[in-house]
């Protein structure tokens, strides 16, 4: 597995009149090492034409590709790994699927995080740090003291998750966490390459270095 700072989910609300693709590619233009498609509305044949696009996109770029959920389309367009919720197929079912690809696991207390360790998560997302509106069903806001604990107990790779913007990501930082994730702040922007730019910046100002 490529190490990672900056870890862009798709998302769907783009900033007006830009596609995917376009977002996707300035996202990595400005330093985004993985990519995760995440859509809840698509129906599946437009949820596998998209991750067949990221995923020439991302082979292009030599920038690992994750699908959130669906396992079978993980397999059917050969990303890298898949992400999983605590309410998805259970890590130990998922790993006998998807052999040694990568898998992600989202906890939200440090049972979770442990657990999924245990069990063999290749990583774990940490969150949501902030508040966000951008996962319907998420739990209240972790803080960065959960970051911090995750820092402090877990050995495998773990990335903050859940309303991480500029503003406040250096308090992310400060609390342990050295790969981000965010999805408004950069899919939002009118300059997607600028946002994942300045992260990346912040990011090596606090020691996060591959
Ligand atoms: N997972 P934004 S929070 C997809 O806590 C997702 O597991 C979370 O979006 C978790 O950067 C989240 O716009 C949404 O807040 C992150």
């Amino acid at each position: 597995m490529k190490d990672f700072r900056l870890y862009a989910i798709t998302g769907e609300n783009f900033h007006p009149g830009r596609d995917l693709i376009e977002v996707m590619t300035e996202a990595i233009a400005g330093g985004v090492d993985w990519i995760q498609l995440r859509d809840k509305t698509s129906a599946r044949e437009e949820l596998l034409r998209k991750a067949k696009a990221l995923r020439e996109l991302t082979r292009k770029h030599g920038v690992t590709f994750i699908v959130n959920d669906h396992i079978d389309i993980a397999l059917e367009v050969d990303a890298d790994g898949v992400h999983l919720g605590q309410n998805d197929v259970p890590l130990v079912e998922a790993r006998k699927r998807v052999g040694d690809k990568i898998i992600g696991i989202s906890t939200h207390a440090i049972g979770e995080a442990i657990l999924a360790e245990q069990q063999g998560a290749d990583y774990i997302g940490v969150g949501p740090v902030f508040p966000t509106k951008t996962k319907a069903d998420v739990v209240d806001p972790v803080t960065v003291s959960y970051v911090r604990e995750v820092a402090e107990t877990i050995r495998i790779p773990f990335v903050a998750i859940g309303g991480i913007k500029l503003h406040n990501v250096d308090e992310v930082i400060r609390a342990g966490a050295t790969r981000i994730c965010a999805v408004s702040e950069i899919v939002g922007s009118a300059d997607v390459r600028g946002v994942c730019q300045a992260f990346i910046r912040k990011l090596e100002q606090g020691g996060a270095h591959l």
